[in-house]
């Protein structure tokens, strides 16, 4: 038996954490990894520094994370997450356990735990958690599928990106089967019934999207007031994204909005052999080579322009 699952079956209070401005792949992985805590009798919570986004809320256990738990135990379990700073305020929790677990799929995990089950080039922390559960022959309850299946999902892009393997895809018809959900359940939900605010988020993208470089790259800015305006929060703002990616010419996309005053977060993508993630690295962030993050302390206006003069491709 692999020794990620020998300490959790040896655990009795355990604490799932995932990232904070969270996606279908940190929800998805954290609950896939909640439902076989719980099935095997353990105290377990999922704590997550970050609203929900709307596009998750189908997700039948998605109640159970609460950030607002049991803060002392005998494993942290900490996946989809690049390294400890990822968590975000709930970092400073860690003492409160003896061991730390890191699950990941980001290339370049800092190794931080005590076990570090991390596959660099998976699609998603869905993935990897799949073949947790699969080396080990544990079978995956409906429950625990539709959380997988989810992230998996989400962080491909639908099955889009050169990230998900043949491989990927024999894993997802098995997840599908075993969720009993018919394909549109998550397809719908996922990518497809967008609210009215998050057109008007969309709607005014399309307005004040920014070129450069010979429409190579696009600049996104969404201020706080815009958030505000259009009744969304921070965490929907990824919805807009594909809306400079599916254009042709554009190579990089920077999206960046302005959470609390003076702090603005980027979300980088690239395509082809482009490498957005040594851009987020100048500014402490990180992430993949074609989806990649940071946060910068300034207003928007002097954010976009630090990130415009980085981004040279
Ligand atoms: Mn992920």
């Amino acid at each position: 038996m692999n020794k990620v699952i020998e300490e959790i079956l040896s655990a009795s209070k355990i604490t799932i954490f995932s990232h904070i401005k969270t996606d279908g792949d940190a929800v998805g992985s954290s609950l896939a990894l909640f439902e076989f805590c719980k099935n095997h009798g353990k105290e377990v919570c999922v704590a997550i520094d970050s609203e929900m986004p709307n596009h998750l809320l189908f997700m039948s256990n998605i109640g159970n994370i609460n950030n607002n738990v049991f803060f002392k135990g005998d494993l942290a379990i900490v996946v989809d997450c690049i390294d400890a700073d990822r968590v975000g305020r709930n970092k400073f929790k860690f003492k409160n356990y003896k061991k730390i677990i890191n699950i990941d799929h980001h290339a370049g995990n800092a190794m931080f735990g005590a076990l570090n089950y991390v596959k660099e080039a998976y699609s998603s922390a869905c993935e990897v958690v799949y073949d947790l559960f699969d080396e080990n022959g544990i079978e995956l309850s409906p429950v625990m599928a539709e959380d997988l299946f989810t992230g998996l999902l989400t962080d491909t892009g639908n099955l889009f990106y050169n990230s998900a393997t043949p491989a990927t895809f024999a894993k997802a018809g098995k997840l599908l089967e075993i969720s009993q959900k018919n394909l549109e359940y998550f397809t719908r939900n996922l990518f497809s019934d967008v609210s009215m605010n998050i057109f008007e988020l969309k709607k005014m993208v399309y307005n004040t999207i920014e070129f450069y470089d010979n429409k190579r790259i696009a600049l996104i800015k969404i201020s706080n007031a815009d958030l505000a305006k259009c009744g969304v929060n921070m965490i929907d703002t990824k919805s807009v994204l594909e809306i400079a990616t599916s254009i042709k010419e554009v190579m990089v996309v920077i999206e960046i909005t302005e959470g609390e005053p003076e702090t603005c977060y980027v979300s980088l993508r690239s395509k082809g052999d482009i490498d957005c993630s040594v851009f987020a690295e100048k500014f402490g962030g990180g992430g993949h080579m074609h989806a990649s993050g940071c946060r910068i302390y300034d207003t928007l206006e002097n954010a976009s322009k630090k990130v415009l003069e980085v981004v040279k491709i």
